[in-house]
């Protein structure tokens, strides 16, 4: 095996680790081995916020270090957050080399692989670096952009209606999708809904089972001033819940941010999911189309103020699958 194989096959493990970190933390999910003539010597990963990193519990479970090699998924840190600086740490244990994947995009804590080489630390990066940014996929992304990024997802007939004439709507697509749905509800921070969606579906907007991907529940948010009954269940015990009377995406965005939610899933109804694709707030589209037809009901999102063909909002796909009976269709923003 060439050194190069073997840096991916640490980094390889580095990433495994990093995987077990919650995957809607506040911060990254981060993972690091520590080897030592050609043996592993210690392990660790970021548990959440609050916790040790990644390098500091690698160097805790390690025995002796002074010499070794640590691989990491992201730049340590270079600077006192929540808990210590991470190029500290491994400066202190006599590190001699450092092997990063993804350099950390968080301008406050960057700047850790220049702070090792000045200490006199070889430091490589880049080793799979695509693989270790697409871990924290929406972290990255709302650090760099400063807002959440946000998949809607939507469920339609072949028509790309939601609910019939009556307003009846259970169920459009089958039990593969919905449960689909739920899976992706443990992946977010948040979930987000309009009051007419709640006044009308009165949804739980939880994650279920509760023993999913992860363990904790969603944020729920729900959108706009239509009124809502206190026994709604969006206001049972089993989430936390935030009302947000601003139509206005970015509005909605900035409060989800200044609360550390990278991810956010909105569920529509037609006139949000209209408000955040007319702001050009959704990044990513996830759709479930049934082989059903309705000809006649409301369509899946509200009026784009799109007169003209020429107008259209159009999106790149990006995979077609189908569930049960259902498509799914991922689709992202068009670059032009
Ligand atoms: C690392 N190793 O395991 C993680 C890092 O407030 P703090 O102290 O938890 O710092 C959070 C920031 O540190 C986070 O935004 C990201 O830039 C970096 N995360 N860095 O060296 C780790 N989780
Ligand atoms: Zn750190």
């Amino acid at each position: 095996m060439t050194s190069a194989q073997q840096d991916q096959q640490w980094m390889r493990a580095a990433l495994t680790l990093a995987a077990r970190g919650p995957v809607a933390d506040v911060n990254p999910r981060v993972g690091c081995v520590i080897v030592r003539d050609g043996e592993l010597a210690g392990e660790g990963f970021h548990q959440g916020a609050g916790t040790d990193h990644a390098e500091v519990a690698a160097l805790r479970a390690a025995g002796t270090t002074r010499g070794a090699t640590a691989y990491v998924t992201l730049e340590p840190c270079a600077h006192t957050g929540r808990t210590g600086p991470c190029t500290e740490a491994l400066l202190a244990a006599g590190i001699a080399r450092v092997v990063i994947g993804a350099t950390d995009p968080n301008p406050i804590a960057a700047g850790g692989a220049d702070r090792l080489r000045a200490a006199g630390v070889r430091v490589d990066e880049g080793v799979l670096a695509a693989e270790c940014t697409e871990l924290n996929r929406t972290w990255t992304y709302a650090v760099r952009v400063g807002r959440p990024f946000v998949t809607w997802k939507l469920a339609a007939t072949l028509d790309g209606r939601v609910a019939a004439r009556d307003g009846s709507s259970r169920w459009i697509t089958g039990a593969g999708a919905r449960a689909e749905v739920h899976e992706l509800r443990h992946r977010v921070g948040a979930i987000a809904v309009g009051t007419a969606t709640v006044v009308a579906d009165d949804p739980a907007l939880t994650a279920r089972p509760a023993s999913g991907p992860s363990d904790r529940q969603p944020l729920r948010v729900v959108v706009g001033n239509r009124e809502i009954d206190s026994a709604a269940k969006v206001f049972d015990d089993s989430s936390e819940t935030l009302q947000v009377s601003s139509h206005d995406p970015s509005v909605v965005l900035t409060h989800l941010h200044e609360r550390g939610i990278h991810h956010l899933l909105l569920e529509g109804g037609p006139t949000l999911a209209a408000a955040f694709v007319r702001a050009d707030c959704v990044d990513e589209i996830v759709a479930y189309v049934a082989p059903v037809l309705l000809g006649a009901g409301p369509a899946v999102v509200g009026d784009l103020g799109i007169d003209t063909i020429d107008a259209a909002s159009r999106w790149q796909l990006t995979s077609v699958s189908q569930v049960g009976d259902d498509a799914r269709l991922t689709l992202r923003r068009k670059e032009n």
